[in-house]
């Protein structure tokens, strides 16, 4: 320990078993940047749940494959559905910064081919849910949040029983692999309070080996 506060400041704090939260591990202008690259090449846009409600969390893709939804279903695919060409390639920065916490937490080797972004405006939510459209569990997923801070939701293998509130803010990884890969996990609310490098959103970014 290199100074007496530094136990204040933690880099890396275990949530549970496979849980890891990298408090401020990433440069928000530098991610937000590429992500805009993104944005303009594949706009955010609100999916239809296969129950065929418009989803109020708008997302976009980049990578080989990416995550979508419609009335047939969830799936990951290789071509935006609005463009109908494939997904932006995912920045080699980007693909690094998910590489590097996974292995701070403690997954070495993962090379994502799918990041999903999702934006959240400040009345939008996710209920909690799995990922599961993944071809394998064995690898972590990477969530990166940036802007408004969110109320993040952690339950265990029921969406039923008591959740763990863990607050996400700008600049924070979370990583989740192992023994929590198919807990559910929902955002209960995005705070509103409290300066942000984005006043009004909140976007996530989450890497994933969709395929083998
Ligand atoms: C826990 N996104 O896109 S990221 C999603 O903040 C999603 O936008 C949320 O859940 C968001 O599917 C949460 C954190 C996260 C991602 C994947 C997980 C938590 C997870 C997989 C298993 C367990
Ligand atoms: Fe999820």
């Amino acid at each position: 320990m290199t100074d007496l506060l530094a136990g204040l400041h933690p880099d890396k704090i275990p949530i549970r078993d496979g849980v890891v939260l990298l408090p401020g591990f990433c440069d928000s202008d530098l991610i937000l940047r590429a992500a805009q690259t993104i944005v303009v090449a594949a706009p955010f846009r609100h999916m239809t749940t296969p129950g065929g409600r418009p989803m109020s969390v708008a997302i976009t893709n980049c990578g080989t494959v990416g995550w979508v939804s419609d009335a047939k279903g969830y799936r990951y695919a290789p071509r935006d559905p609005l463009s109908q060409r494939p997904w932006p390639a995912m920045p080699d920065c980007l693909a690094q910064l998910a590489t590097d916490a996974a292995g701070k937490a403690g997954f070495s080797d993962f090379h994502p081919d799918s990041c999903l972004i999702n934006r959240y405006q400040p009345t939008a939510h996710m209920g909690p849910h799995q990922d599961k459209d993944e071809q394998s569990f064995d690898w972590p997923i990477v969530s990166v949040s940036l802007g408004l801070s969110a109320l993040f939701q952690l339950y265990g293998d029921t969406r039923k029983g008591p959740a763990l509130n863990i607050r996400l803010d700008d600049g924070d990884v979370l990583v989740f692999g192992g023994a929590a890969r198919m807990n559910y996990h929902g955002v209960r609310k995005i705070l509103t309070q409290g300066p942000a490098p984005l006043p009004d959103q909140r976007l996530n970014l989450t890497f994933r080996r969709a395929l083998t």
